[in-house]
């Protein structure tokens, strides 16, 4: 490696190195230093926040000095790393997450009480970083965490959004969205000026014959971007690992302004490229599971995924290795179809730019990439129209036919005469205008394709992609089961809880290794041990109570059992039977008598969860989730009974107030439509029953946690089919408690029944798509169960120990661990 000071310098260079504060005397000089100085504020001036960017600073120091020491290390060491492509990252706050992996948290916090303040109350100055919409970007940001703590020599490549997901706010019951400005002051990331790639769209494709008679394309005359990179240091647990998060910016590629039509009086125009080119990274679309092919996300997926190719291949050109060594020096992970265009780059650059033929070019992309699935809607599928494409990647469209016409020859040749065949595995869909299908593309690119849990792996080999199953064989498709990281989704979390356990297992050794949870199983039925873990969920309780005291002027009452479903709102995720559920049970509660009632169990239904604007079905169910709780909030007969909690701007940070203090949550989606599902792991392992269906990971849940400690409902993925069969040929009956809810919503009690009409009809006459009807009825008699179950404590609270104790499967060390060893052929560096 080369150095840029020469060797006898080096030894006084080294004396001077920066060095990682390792005192609370230490963090405090270097607290007050940076708000002094960085930030230059003083003792008379430093409020919470300026205290919150003084500590997050003095960690921002000690987490780059471990960055530089690993990406030494992993230079030197030259092994093979992996590039994890995603256009979401969900990192919620990092400052808590950045003092726990480091193990310095309390002496941060003894250290800043000293100096006058609360560490809670600083954490909660942060501003989430919310680089995605739901699960998919929560699990890019679980695996980078999982990535560095077991030492693997990985880069994740994101875009930098200038706007995340939006906030949510409700008015009037209906969601509102507000821009997610995040950028106003954020320590942890690092510009790199000096790391530029200027990227080229539109423009056309010249043909040229070479010295050895080649054809050579060139694409040229097109508009270019900038893309700038901006480095997030991602820190491993208990280890010095700190890892890269490279996320890209656009700007325009003259600098500020063309300052030609500046200059000639063209003023406005010059500032019009010049949004244009910043408009790339400007916002996340805010869809999950719907693919809208508009023109700007295209930009943006070649736009980050040209760079990143670029750096990659940049890296790899340093090393001097043949091209050949390219699939052993580097594995790239394409996070859903959003990336696949990598695959058309990496083959771009070795053709037209390395001149490599065709085949052994081909032969070393499909060797490099691996692909993971996250869904089987169909409308969540992406499709680019060839026409934009043309007119946006000229030559990548040219490579795309290419790939096309040589992977369907080979088919022709295996499968002759089956032309259908053919037409099913095409890449090119012969719709008006044809499109691309961009799965089809990321299979046939990659050497793996992998699911997220076992049933949406088996059921992406058995549906969308059989045809390739069949070609390929079934060795190319695999599964990975999703996990969540502990250190997040446990510790920091719920500290109470994890101290408890810590204090039971004799250590924290459980964070690294979560399957060491198992020694909590003999304590199950110790009543005392019971009772000081039902105390700590009690406690979590209160928080999330007072909470909803504050935001909403609800009160609930922390003894009720808390019944919650926080996700992205989905027809298919069926928030509409939960509230269908609720209101049949205040329908219900209502038709008893006094004394009936006081024998019931009392509820909080608490939903959470944003529906992407153009979602006018998802936002309807917002509606009625408020209109309900509007009425059913303000029933005295009712009272403490039942109430509904509408939690608005649900993100990261609040999943982590709200995971602690459930008893029962819900995942409860129509079978064999939620690909895995990570809350489900998040709410078991605080210590959470479920009610679900079996559905993505709940499968695995239960095989894990037993049958007796989850409450499953509803039909199987496999009868799904011949039910909406049944629904669109009319030969249902409509379930009679859902129609007695349909009824009171049409009578007007929840207000305005026009607003509803359209849910009303999606289960009453518009076919029943996620089968709500037929799943009613079983759902209603589980919620009974669940009451029961309630009532008796002991057995409830052994039911949650057990749960926790068998819950070391789900966490995202164990999957990262097989993508590394079936997937990558990763293995770890260590950092001195
Ligand atoms: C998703 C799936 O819907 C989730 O079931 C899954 O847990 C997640 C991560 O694999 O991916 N796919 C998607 O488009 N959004 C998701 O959250």
């Amino acid at each position: 490696i080369e150095s840029s000071i020469p060797a006898p310098l080096r030894n006084l260079w080294k004396s001077f190195a920066a060095a990682e504060f390792s005192s609370k005397e230490e963090f405090q000089k270097e607290v007050v230093r940076h708000i002094e100085t960085t930030l230059a504020r003083s003792l008379y001036n430093c409020d919470e926040l300026a205290a919150y960017s003084g500590v997050a600073l003095a960690f921002r120091d000690r987490l780059i000095i471990d960055w530089n020491k690993t990406q030494q290390a992993q230079t030197f060491a030259d092994q093979k790393r992996v590039y994890y492509l995603s256009l979401e990252f969900l990192m919620g706050r990092t400052l808590d997450n950045a003092m726990l992996n480091q193990r310095m948290k309390s002496t941060a916090a003894d250290g800043i009480r000293e100096l006058g303040f609360r560490m809670e109350d600083l954490i909660d100055q942060e501003h989430d970083a919310a680089l995605g919409n739901g699960g998919l970007g929560r699990l890019a940001a679980c695996f980078l965490d999982s990535l560095a703590s077991l030492n693997y020599p990985a880069w994740g490549y994101g875009l930098r959004y200038r706007y995340g997901i939006f906030k949510q706010e409700i008015i009037d019951g209906f969601q509102v969205e507000v821009p997610d400005y995040w950028l106003d002051f954020n320590p942890w990331e690092f510009p790199r000026y000096d790391i530029t790639v200027d990227i080229m769209f539109y423009g056309y494709v010249n043909k040229y014959t070479g010295e050895d008679g080649r054809t050579l394309h060139v694409w040229e005359g097109g508009e270019v971007v900038q893309a700038v990179a901006y480095d997030v240091p991602i820190p491993g647990y208990a280890t010095p690992t700190t890892n890269n998060l490279r996320l890209w910016s656009s700007k325009p590629s003259t600098g500020e302004f063309d300052f030609q039509k500046f200059n000639s009086g063209d003023y406005e125009s010059s500032v019009r490229d010049q949004q244009r080119a910043e408009t790339i990274s400007a916002v996340l679309y805010p869809n999950d599971n719907i693919d809208v092919g508009k023109e700007l996300r295209l930009k943006q997926q070649y736009f980050w995924v040209a760079a990143s190719l670029y750096d990659i291949v940049r890296r790899f050109k340093k090393s001097g290795r043949a091209w050949s060594e390219f699939p052993e020096q580097v594995a790239i992970q394409l996070n859903d179809t959003h990336p696949t265009l990598a695959i058309v780059e990496l083959q771009r650059i070795l053709v037209d730019k390395e001149h490599l033929d065709w085949d052994e070019a081909w032969n070393i992309v499909t060797q490099t990439f691996g692909y993971t699935n996250h869904t089987v809607l169909p409308e969540a599928l992406e499709k680019w129209s060839v026409p934009l494409v043309q007119n946006l990647l000229p030559r990548h469209l040219q490579i795309i036919y290419d790939i096309n016409l040589f992977f369907l020859q080979s088919v022709e040749r295996r499968f002759p005469k089956d032309r259908d065949l053919l037409a099913r595995v095409s890449i090119i869909e012969e719709t008006n205008p044809q499109v691309i299908r961009m799965a089809y593309l990321a299979i046939i690119g990659s050497k793996k394709v992998n699911g997220v849990a076992e049933l949406h792996s088996d059921l992406i080999k058995t549906t969308i992609f059989k045809d390739f199953v069949n070609i390929f064989g079934p060795d190319k498709f695999t599964n990975v089961t999703n996990g969540v990281t502990p250190r997040r989704w446990l510790h920091q979390a719920n500290p109470k809880l994890s101290a408890l356990i810590a204090e039971k297992l004799g250590s924290n050794d459980f964070l690294k290794d979560l399957t060491l949870l198992n020694g909590l199983e003999k304590y199950a039925d110790d009543k005392d041990f019971q009772e000081k873990w039902m105390k700590i969920k009690f406690e979590n309780k209160q928080r999330l109570a007072k909470y909803i005291k504050e935001t909403t002027g609800i009160s609930v009452n922390p003894e009720a059992l808390f019944d919650i479903q926080v996700k992205r709102i989905h027809e298919y995720k069926r928030q509409q039977m939960n509230i269908f559920g609720v209101i049949s049970r205040y329908l219900s509660l209502k038709k008893m008598t006094k004394a009936e009632r006081a024998k019931q169990v009392p509820r909080v239904s608490i939903f959470g969860g944003k529906a992407a604007p153009g979602y006018w079905m998802a936002k309807t169910i917002i509606r009625l989730i408020t209109a309900v709780s509007e009425v059913v909030n303000n029933d005295t007969d009712i009272g403490d009974l039942l109430k509904v909690v509408f939690i608005e701007d649900y993100n990261v940070s609040k999943a982590e107030f709200l995971c602690p203090a459930s008893d029962l949550s819900e995942h409860i989606s129509t079978a064999g439509t939620e690909a895995s599902g990570t809350s489900n792991m998040k709410f078991v392992l605080n210590g959470g029953l479920i009610i679900g269906t079996c559905d993505g990971a709940n499968i695995e849940i239960t095989r894990e946690i037993g049958e007796d400690r989850i409450f499953l409902f509803g039909h199987l993925a496999e009868d799904v089919e011949d039910l909406r069969h049944a629904h669109r040929y009319g030969k249902t009956e409509m379930d009679p408690a859902l129609r007695e809810v349909c009824d009171e919503i049409e009578k007007g009690t929840f207000g305005d029944r026009n607003i509803f009409a359209g849910l009303i009809h999606a289960v009453n006459g518009g076919g029943d798509y996620y089968l709500v009807s037929d799943d009613f009825a079983s759902y209603l008699a589980t919620h009974k169960l669940v009451d029961e179950a309630f009532k008796d404590k002991s057995s409830w609270a052994n039911k949650c120990i057990m749960s926790v104790s068998a819950m070391g499967f789900f966490t995202s060390d164990r999957a990262i661990q097989e993508y590394a060893e079936n997937i990558w052929n990763l293995e770890p560096v260590l950092v001195q």
